[in-house]
């Protein structure tokens, strides 16, 4: 069996606050069928895909809160994105934001195989920003608010004769995410972001450094476990609030091997030998020779920093 995939990274540009989930799924099938006939086995979708990036909004009734929130999937507005990618036979991920039958809120993202059955999900761990409206910020980042940290852990699939993997945007800055999924083999690692194109606390900070952050993170990731790493960004203007766009798949030694060029709609396409992930496992990361868990005991005992005492 062929351990060679052709992926599609499907960047999405904005989706405003007044556009349809129909329309959006419009734009992800627009996507699908290029990814068709590039004949791609697997296309990947930004996280919280289906929506505008509603946690920049500060909101304090839950009813309109629960309206971004999806309680089934797939569900109505989604289904022909499901019965489309089973008929041509690709496998997909995109993010969304899942309301559970009890009442709990995730930032979520699945993993949908060829025969568009739901085969993962995962539920991001690493929530950025904070809880209340913070009038020191140019704008709102309420992650905290809306969503709680997910509780599956970071769990790898097989599928398409590969591991997979999936995480979701501030995800991809902590050294944690890719080497738990490390730990359990992943050969691919699929994740989406919505990323301000400037830092609502630094405003110096603009588009140039968030892609150097993007890319150092992504790369690094894929390069320190091996692994192939799909970043896949939504762009452009949301009602006023531009995102870095930027989507990048990364080679298992840290290569971005192709790269979105605008910041709207638009599919990159690569072929990634899952195999090229073995020469790196097998030799300067290789986990079970290499590593010293005897000294890593802090990165699970504590969150915070704890500095030597003053002499
Ligand atoms: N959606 C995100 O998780 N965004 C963060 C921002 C807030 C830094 C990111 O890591 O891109």
């Amino acid at each position: 069996m062929s351990r060679m995939i052709r992926v599609g990274a499907a960047q999405m540009g904005p989706v405003q606050k007044a556009e349809s989930r129909q329309a959006v799924v419009r734009r992800m099938l627009d996507l699908l069928e290029q990814a068709k006939s590039h004949k791609c086995d697997l296309v990947v979708y930004p996280e919280l895909t289906l929506t505008t990036f509603f946690p920049r909004w500060f909101m304090t009734d839950q009813a309109e809160v629960d309206q971004w929130f999806e309680r089934d999937m797939p569900n109505e507005a989604t289904r022909p994105l499901f019965e489309k990618a089973a008929e041509h036979g690709i496998a997909f991920s995109f993010g969304y934001a899942e309301r559970t039958p009890d009442g709990h809120h995730f930032n979520t993202s699945i993993l949908v195989d060829r025969g568009g059955r739901v085969v993962g999900k995962y539920r991001k761990v690493h929530l950025p920003g904070h809880d209340e409206f913070d009038e020191s910020r140019a704008f709102q980042h309420l992650e905290k608010r809306y969503f709680e940290a997910g509780d599956l852990g970071f769990p790898v699939w097989r599928m398409l004769g590969g591991i997979f993997g999936m995480c979701i945007c501030n995800d991809r800055r902590w050294p944690e995410t890719y080497r738990v999924m490390g730990l359990q083999g992943v050969e691919m690692i699929v994740l989406g972001y919505n990323t301000p194109s400037v830092n609502s606390q630094r405003s110096e900070e603009g588009p140039e450094k968030r892609h150097f952050h993007n890319r150092l993170s992504v790369q690094a990731g894929a390069y320190q476990n091996s692994t192939w790493v799909v970043a896949v960004a939504k762009g452009g203007s949301e009602d006023g609030h531009p995102m870095i766009a930027g989507s990048i798949i990364v080679n298992p030694e840290g290569e971005i091997v192709a790269e979105a060029a605008t910041e709207g709609d638009e599919l990159i396409v690569h072929d990634c030998d899952l195999d090229a992930t073995k020469f790196g496992k097998e030799t300067i990361f290789d986990f079970k020779r290499h590593r010293r868990v005897e000294h890593y005991g802090r990165i699970t005992d504590q969150t915070g920093v704890t500095s030597p005492p003053d002499v």
